[in-house]
């Protein structure tokens, strides 16, 4: 109880800028008012801007009208509560658990584009999955910078996990040797951080099918789960980096970084109306701590609190 409690809070602070803008002006928008064409016209204009996208804002919009039509709801007072419900039936229970490998080690590749925050994602979810007393390990496959190598290094210190980095230029051969002493030190679960790549880079979208390729073949299942890392605060675009990165690599879920940083914290319900892909854990800070699996029970209560 006291850790969901600190959930709670945690996600609340994490939410209060979206929450100050849009459950602020929704709030004053709703109250005392009657529900008519133009009151659901401005409530489409404010989820718009939320960044709930065009699609989410109309059928949203649509059951609100026939919830009005069928007089289930009558004021506007009562909307509140009935988006809150609705928001909530968007995610089905099942698509939101990581998948583990049966035996051997859980290969877990993370992507996105440059500063998105894939290397504090992995820092993130080493620390949660250390805590759930699972035996953790690093693979540090962006080799592009040396500064990148390091800042996870720094990262595996202060989590207290292994992290495997190679001396050359090749992520193909920093997450072969990975594989191999994940295997050997018997870990349970091996998270590789990559290389920022843009989605229109198609020589760097090749190397990371390449990446999947290596950790395909040396443990069989892997990788277990492909986790996009989408910046929350980049707002629609968003949508279109999983679109693409999608294509190129099987996504299997997506890293909903820095919710913290945003008043648009409705992407969520963009990406999943528009993007077929669950969000797995959501980032609501710079520490590693900063992290949840996504909830929607949890997520919309600390929207609309
Ligand atoms: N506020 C906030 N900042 C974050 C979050 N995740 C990452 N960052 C910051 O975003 C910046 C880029 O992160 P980094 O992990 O290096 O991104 P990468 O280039 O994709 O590996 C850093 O300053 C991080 O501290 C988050 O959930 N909330
Ligand atoms: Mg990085």
């Amino acid at each position: 109880m006291a850790f969901l409690k600190k959930t709670i809070e945690k996600l609340s602070a994490g939410l209060s800028r979206t929450r100050q803008m849009f459950i602020g002006s929704l709030k004053s928008l709703l109250s005392g008012r009657k529900l008519d064409e133009k009151l659901l016209d401005d409530l489409e204009e404010m989820l718009i801007q939320a960044d709930m996208g065009v699609a989410s804002a109309m059928k949203i919009r649509g059951d609100l009208q026939q919830a009005f039509t069928d007089k289930r709801i009558e004021a506007g007072d009562q909307a509140i509560d009935f988006l809150k419900e609705e928001i909530k039936r968007y995610w089905p229970e099942s698509d939101r658990s990581v998948h583990f490998a049966s035996a051997g080690p859980t290969v877990i590749l993370v992507a996105g584009i440059n500063g998105c925050g894939k290397t504090t994602s992995v820092a993130k979810l080493a620390w949660r999955f250390k805590t759930e007393g699972k035996k953790v390990c690093l693979a540090a496959a962006d080799t592009f910078r040396a500064a990148a190598v390091q800042q996870l290094t720094i990262w595996a210190e202060r989590i207290g996990v292994d992290i495997i980095s190679g001396s050359g230029s090749d992520p193909g051969a920093v997450v072969f040797d990975a594989c191999d002493a994940a295997v050997a030190r018997k870990a349970d679960i091996l998270l590789v951080d990559t290389a920022g790549r843009l989605h229109t880079q198609d020589n760097l979208m090749r190397e990371l099918t390449k990446i999947r390729d290596v950790v395909s073949r040396k443990i069989p299942g892997a990788p277990h789960e492909v986790l996009l890392v989408l910046d929350a605060t980049t707002g629609q675009n968003a949508i279109n980096q999983a679109r693409v990165f999608s294509e190129a690599i099987d996504v299997t879920g997506i890293f909903l970084a820095k919710l913290d940083g945003t008043a648009k914290g409705g992407i969520v319900v963009a990406i999943r109306n528009e993007v077929d892909l669950p969000v797995k854990f959501i980032g609501i800070g710079e520490t590693y701590e900063d992290v949840e699996p996504f909830d929607p029970e949890q997520f919309v209560e600390a929207l609309f609190a």
